[in-house]
């Protein structure tokens, strides 16, 4: 019993290690935000009384005996002062589901809650759940928008992969009791990626949505769509449209998909989704930030072009290589923003600016102009302003070519 003990408690000190970690900015940044030194959640984070038997009765060998695979896109919010995380949480069974890691500070200390959420089903009851958006709707409740994954009933005998897609809802006062609703009705067959817009637009509920033909491919749907509802019970957009579209030879070029419910700020909506092109190794996924309209969510107003973070070292690598994917963001009444962020389909980081940054980065940096010599122009206008600027005495220091 005590070599038992003692395992457990070798385990536990990792843990606690773990938990402590601080989490420094990684400076100096590059103007825009700061990556964080670790990631704020991993699978490492799981409890471990969700992992092993704890009874030597039952696990003499102390085996891990329910995996944790990952743990990765969360949702994000914070209430009374504290910061939640709604991770999807990944076991070794390939299932995903959420659970609730709270701290005290936005980068670093998040711990899991005693149990995940038992999300209830609905008639249909969903093969697989992930990425839930959370939205604090000026209607009272917080809405938990998520993807809720079925096997295709129309898929071919054998084949064991087809699946739909739906825009799951549930609500909550507490994150802590969920009341099911039923699953967001639209005209596209499949959905993914669907974000409530947290005000009401014309007396109704406003969804991002993201039209999809396939499970994968978006086929001729795709873009960051829009629709309004009645209701949420039950939630019903008879129409469509698109607000950010994908378009060939972007970041964006297959598909995209509209990332936490967006920001509301003096200049307009702040929005930050993710796009994906397709390579010789697969889909690349990167975060870019857009701005619409305060007065209409769904009319952009600014677009730069490219990526705002785009998969870099470690993040690289994981079960989904070459992916960065976000559905979570918390801004502070201060200006501090904080974007939840994962890797490759393996876990959870941070990276923090200001409302202010990123104002300056949707306004000023310049739009796509989709062709190279367009891409060319703009940057030799930077560099022949900045090459007058190399002329006076107290940029000396910096040579030129
Ligand atoms: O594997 C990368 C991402 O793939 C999907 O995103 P999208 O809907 O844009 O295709 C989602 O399964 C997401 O969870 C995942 O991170």
């Amino acid at each position: 019993m005590s070599d038992f003990l003692d395992q457990i408690k070798q385990l536990n000190e990792q843990y606690e290690k773990l938990i402590a970690q601080p989490n420094p900015k990684v400076e100096p940044g590059n103007g825009i935000y700061w990556r964080h030194e670790h990631p704020v959640v991993t699978n490492g984070h799981a409890p471990l009384y969700w992992r092993y038997d704890l009874n030597p009765e039952t696990n003499p060998y102390l085996m891990e005996r329910i995996g944790v695979n990952a743990a990765f896109n969360a949702g994000a919010i914070k209430l009374n002062g504290k910061y939640y995380l709604m991770v999807r949480v990944e076991g070794v069974d390939r299932k995903s589901f959420f659970a609730v890691a709270e701290s005290d500070k936005p980068t670093e200390g998040f711990r899991f809650r005693d149990f995940p959420v038992l999300l209830p089903e609905t008639e249909d009851p969903d093969i697989n759940v992930y990425d839930m958006r959370l939205v604090q709707h000026e209607d009272g409740w917080i809405y938990g928008l998520f993807c809720s994954e079925r096997k295709d009933p129309d898929a071919p005998k054998g084949d064991t992969s087809s699946a739909n897609a739906k825009g799951g809802i549930a609500r909550t006062k507490d994150l802590i009791d969920w009341e099911r609703l039923p699953d967001l009705q639209t005209p596209s067959p499949q959905q993914r990626n669907v974000v409530l817009h947290p005000e009401f637009v014309d007396g109704k509920y406003a969804f991002y949505t993201r039209p999809q033909d396939g499970f994968i491919d978006t086929g001729a749907g795709g873009g960051i769509g829009w629709g309004l509802s009645d209701s949420m019970n039950p939630a019903v957009v008879d129409h469509e449209s698109i607000v950010d579209e994908k378009v060939y030879h972007t970041i964006k070029e297959v598909k995209n998909g509209q990332g936490a419910a967006p920001i509301k700020t003096a200049k307009g909506w702040l929005h930050i989704a993710h796009g994906v092109r397709n390579t010789a190794a697969g889909l690349r996924y990167v975060i870019y930030a857009f701005m619409t309209a305060l007065d209409d969510p769904s009319r952009v107003i600014h677009a730069p072009a490219g990526h705002l973070i785009a998969p870099e070292g470690i993040e690289r690598v994981g079960d989904v290589s070459n992916v960065v994917f976000t559905n979570g963001l918390i801004a502070e009444e201060t200006g501090e923003l904080y974007i939840y962020y994962a890797s490759s389909d393996t876990r959870l980081h941070v990276a923090s600016t200001t409302i202010d940054r990123m104002l300056d980065y949707v306004t000023n940096t310049p739009e796509d102009g989709l062709r190279s010599r367009a891409s060319v122009e703009t940057r030799y206008a930077l560099i022949a302003r900045n090459l007058k600027l190399l002329d006076l005495p107290e940029y000396a220091f910096l040579k030129r070519g």
